[in-house]
């Protein structure tokens, strides 16, 4: 494994948030539940269905961006509490606000409003004091603030006659890139040193602007001050020749989880319930359990998990993200040797759940997460024959009994009693 992912693939595990202006209209404009889309970052487009909003109004919203609840240290407590172990926060989404005081854009946290606090540099402290590493997502390619900067493509979601339809010309971009793009993410790089860079396209209709060119341009930029800085593959390695291989790890789709395993670095980032950005309207909440199982089906792929919070606009984190998020870490604190650093065991699809596997100096452990448990009670271990010396569950400790049919079949565990009257995933290791 290169040893510069190394930190990345053991964490398994990390907290996306997604905030911004946006957080203060959460969804509604002026008394209207916004247009198509259940993502509140993009009121701008949907707002005024199907128009959006004008960028002086848009960008008006500043002054009433006051996160007076705003609290680092609280948000970092939450993170390390769910077993969380990085940071990728919106240091500019796609309206172009800098959560920053940029030198390059007066469009930022600290120059445009009453708030007037760095939230990027309160966030890193908090990171620093208890050991979580500091991510940024930067939107590089739409910009709705630039007049260079890239629009959103036509589309079913966004009819012709949207304010924010109409492309930039190559011209017009280059001018955003240079004048605006590059210099912030130096600017990022030499103030925050963020450990990753979270980049974001996605479909083929960035290509024309996310060249290979610039693509080159902003890597090197990134490497030069910060060799170890990860990129991900949505800054656009659909439009590079030499694709993936430009790139530190990937990036699936949102909420999308690939079926099989995946040997490069990858991570799936997911939201909650639906939006990225808070939206008051948003009532489909996951599960706890739906997300523990999120975390096991990506480390079992040999992925890591990033999971989104979007604070409200006073800064708050919202209680069902809260209560979530602590009995994924009471969960997390219980079962986490099976996660952190764990990765694909190399067997085949299991009925009751799946497994992950642990190198260890002798060999290896495997962990049974038993997420679809038998009314028997017992499970077969498809595709092992090999006896281990002992199976417990992880949680209790309770010593599971083990047996095979005949010599070479699969191997059969009796659950311990655990995990009957628990929604959340049972977990059962086996020591060979
Ligand atoms: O348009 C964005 C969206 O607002 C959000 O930031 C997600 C996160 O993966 N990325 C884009 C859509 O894929």
């Amino acid at each position: 494994m290169d040893s510069i992912t190394r930190w990345f693939t053991e964490a398994r595990f990390g907290m996306f948030v997604h905030f911004g202006l946006y957080s203060v209209p959460a969804g509604l404009w002026k008394g209207e539940t916004m247009g198509r889309g259940p993502y509140s970052e993009w009121i701008q487009l949907q707002a005024n269905w199907p128009h959006g909003i004008e960028g002086a109004e848009y960008q008006a919203l500043a002054r009433d961006f006051n996160p007076t609840q705003f609290d680092a240290e609280q948000w970092i407590s939450e993170l390390v509490n769910a077993g969380m172990r990085y940071l990728v926060i919106t240091s500019k989404h796609h309206d172009g606000f800098a959560l920053w005081p940029s030198k390059v854009s007066k469009f930022n946290a600290v120059d445009a409003t009453p708030f007037g606090r760095d939230i990027l540099g309160e966030l890193k402290a908090a990171c620093d004091r208890h050991g979580v590493k500091f991510g940024l997502y930067y939107s590089h390619w739409l910009d709705w603030e630039h007049p260079g900067g890239g629009r959103a493509h036509e589309s079913e979601e966004f009819l012709p006659g949207n304010l924010w339809t109409t492309q930039p010309s190559d011209e017009q971009f280059e001018t955003y890139w240079q004048g605006k793009c590059l210099p912030q993410i130096a600017e990022l790089c030499d103030v925050y040193k963020p450990v990753l860079f979270w980049f974001d396209t996605w479909g083929e209709n960035s290509v024309p602007y996310i060249t290979e060119r610039r693509m080159d341009d902003l890597i090197c930029l990134i490497k030069e001050r910060n060799p170890t800085c990860l990129i991900n593959s949505r800054i656009g390695t659909w439009g590079h020749s030499k694709g993936d291989a430009v790139v530190d790890f990937l990036s699936m789709g949102d909420n999308a989880f690939p079926e099989r395993s995946i040997e490069q670095p990858w991570e799936t980032s997911g939201t909650l319930n639906e939006s990225w950005g808070y939206h008051q309207l948003d009532f489909g909440w996951k599960s706890a359990s739906e997300l523990v199982e999120n975390i096991i089906r990506t480390t079992s792929n040999g992925g890591n998990y990033q999971l989104n919070v979007g604070p409200t606009g006073e800064g708050c984190f919202q209680p069902a993200a809260i209560r979530r998020l602590r009995e994924i870490g009471a969960w997390m604190a219980a079962n986490g040797t099976s996660i952190y650093g764990a990765g694909y065991a190399g067997l085949p699809d299991q009925k009751w759940g799946r497994i992950t596997a642990v190198a260890t100096e002798n060999g290896r452990r495997l962990y049974l997460q038993v997420t679809k448990r038998p009314a028997s009670g017992e499970v077969t271990v498809a595709g092992l024959t090999k006896l281990p010396k002992l199976a417990r569950d992880l949680e209790t400790n309770e010593v599971a009994s083990i047996f095979q049919l005949s010599v070479g079949e699969d191997l059969v565990v009796s659950l311990p009693r655990h995990g009957s009257a628990d929604s959340l995933p049972q977990v059962v290791v086996l020591h060979f």
